[in-house]
């Protein structure tokens, strides 16, 4: 008899999973606090909250296939290696099962960027879901073209992905006026494959505030989740929750973000 667990009791192989979990502790550009321990204590959190949910009477960790993949052997200061590191995993992970749900976990918000561009080839297009506290639409950051407040500038470029923007509160003018005839504000209306981005500093610093670069005035998790839950009622195809700048086990954040991975895995 083994007296031991597993990190997930769910885990099943890659071949046969509904959900690919993925970390990428990527925190190279980050301005804020390093967000590089994120995927290890949001792992941490998944593993302490209860799997029922009284309000819809499931348990995606019973129901749900998971394979946990690990993470991502980013290269720290590398983006153009990182993002190739993130992308040909992302292909592999599809060509072993096209219809996996693959969840990030990040990690800096430049990760989408990569992830965005692997999903969006896999399904052809994509209307990308962004809950954040900024717009991330700046040309560049210092000169530097790929950084986690321009990854949604980046990605715009990129004609099979559409962007809708849902908690912003803080941007420059520069990097809004001409995109908000482009970048849409509301979930209503979308329609076709849809990935959604949860950067954790769209929830108020009182709620989460182990995040890269807090704001205030941000949703609380009821909000929240009432948006999420409109937002899986889409098509969508894959998911990442990023910017957790936890460093410590149960952090209010780590925490957050293992809720939000709950329970989009029980309405998607
Ligand atoms: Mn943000």
């Amino acid at each position: 008899m083994l007296y031991t667990h597993k990190t997930f009791e769910y885990e099943s192989g890659l071949k046969e999973a509904d959900v690919a979990l993925l970390g990428v502790p990527f925190s190279s550009t980050e301005t804020g606090r390093s967000v590089k321990h994120g995927p290890l204590f949001i792992r941490e959190a998944i593993r302490d909250i209860a799997g029922f949910d009284p309000k819809t009477g499931k348990n995606p960790f019973e129901g749900t296939k998971f394979c946990d993949l690990g993470n991502v052997s980013v290269v720290p200061g590398n983006w153009k290696l990182t993002e190739e590191a993130i992308r040909e995993t992302l292909r592999d992970v599809f060509q072993e099962n096209p219809e996996v749900f693959p969840v990030i976990l990040g990690g800096e918000h430049l990760i989408t960027l990569a992830a965005a561009n692997a999903v969006a080839e896999q399904h052809g297009s994509l209307t990308i879901i962004d809950f954040d506290a900024h717009r991330d639409l700046m040309d560049d950051w210092m000169g530097e073209k790929h950084s986690h407040i321009t990854w949604a500038r980046r990605a715009l470029e990129n004609s099979k992905i559409r962007l809708v923007q849902i908690g912003c509160r803080s941007w420059n003018k520069d990097e809004w006026e001409p995109f908000k005839d482009r970048v849409k504000e509301a979930i209503e209306g979308v329609t076709g494959p849809a990935y959604i981005t949860v950067d954790l500093d769209v929830l108020d610093p009182s709620v989460a505030p182990e995040v890269g670069t807090p704001e205030p005035e941000g949703m609380g998790q009821r909000e929240l989740m009432g948006l999420l839950e409109k937002a899986c009622r889409l098509d969508v195809k894959g998911m990442d929750i990023v910017e957790c700048s936890s460093d410590s086990v149960g952090t209010q954040t780590a925490l957050a973000a293992a809720h939000i991975f709950k329970k989009v895995m029980i309405w998607k």
